[in-house]
């Protein structure tokens, strides 16, 4: 964050920096818009916020260790966080939770407060507010029915221990790699699938590299905005009040664009060309769920239980 000792010149007191990993077409990009808007009227100048698409200024687990050493101030994130506290991977559980959860249960839960609480205090990130995301779903140049189908298949995944576990226990070959080098990756062939969600698969135009969308709607997840904490207690009380509830209004202009976007996205990828494809849901859940489960810590395990009742 950089911090402004003059007032003249209207140059503002506070200047936060974001690193994001979607780019303009995305409604998070859309999102933090919005809230460079807000801060700067209702701060009256006096906070402005710049936000970089593409993972142009950093890749996520870089924006992380970025803003840690104050050299940036926001990004948005979730369970690439699991490589620094655990319980960061319910953010992103594969094959963990069936049906859309009910975020606002989950965030007010006890669980989801102590999941914020322990954000702030291992990784000095803190959240201001969720984005939600559909189902995540896989990609690929041929089709993947049954987890039989995808016997050494190259799957690029997010920096994620226990993605690494499901894809390799399902057969495939999971390969961790920032979200910037997917489409190269898999336009030169280096990687042969991918998975994330309808929206993020057509924002980043995933669609001229791959031509099926395999519904594996293996993980339901959400994302975190987040700002450092040291640069959070920076400022000061006005501004803070100012910053959270400018974050909450992001939110609330971020999840219309959601829905809007979702109610269109699966029709715009089919006329994109990319074939539906209905998988053996049962499968995979069977061969994976296990090994996913061992995977955890016996902490984790009680905490796995306890979600599962929210
Ligand atoms: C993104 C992110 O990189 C990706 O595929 O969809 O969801 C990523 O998984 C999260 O930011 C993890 O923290």
């Amino acid at each position: 964050m950089i911090q402004c000792q003059s007032k003249k010149d209207k140059e503002p007191e506070f200047l936060f920096r974001a690193s994001l990993l979607v780019n303009e077409n995305h409604t998070w990009y859309k999102g933090f818009e919005h809230l460079a808007d807000l801060l700067y009227e209702r701060s009256k100048g006096r906070m402005k916020l710049e936000v970089y698409p593409s993972e142009q200024l950093s890749k996520e687990i870089e924006a992380i260790r970025l803003i840690q050493a104050e050299v940036i101030d926001m990004t948005t994130t979730g369970s690439v966080l699991s490589n620094w506290f655990e319980m960061a991977i319910f953010c992103e559980l594969p094959f963990f939770m069936r049906d859309s959860i009910d975020m606002k249960k989950f965030i007010n839960s006890s669980i989801g407060q102590q999941m914020e609480k322990e954000m702030i205090q291992k990784t000095g990130l803190r959240p201001v507010a969720f984005f939600q995301r559909g189902e995540r779903h896989l990609t690929s140049n041929r089709p993947i029915k049954h987890p039989d189908d995808l016997k050494g298949l190259i799957i690029r995944i997010p920096n994620v221990p226990a993605f690494v576990t499901a894809w390799s226990t399902l057969g495939a070959k999971p390969t961790p790699m920032a979200f910037s080098e997917v489409f190269t990756s898999l336009q030169q062939g280096t990687i042969e699938a991918q998975e994330n969600p309808f929206a993020l698969i057509k924002s980043a135009g995933f669609s001229e590299v791959q031509s099926y969308i395999n519904l594996t709607g293996h993980v339901v997840s959400w994302s975190y905005p987040v700002i450092g904490e040291k640069q959070f207690q920076k400022l000061p009380k006005d501004l803070q009040t100012i910053f959270l509830e400018a974050a909450k209004d992001m939110q609330d202009f971020e999840h219309q664009l959601f829905q809007e976007n979702e109610k269109s996205v699966q029709q715009e990828l089919k006329k994109l060309g990319l074939t539906f494809i209905e998988v053996d849901k049962e499968a995979f859940l069977k061969k994976c769920e296990p090994g996913i489960y061992e995977s955890l810590s016996p902490d984790m395990k009680t905490v796995y239980h306890q979600i599962k009742k929210i």
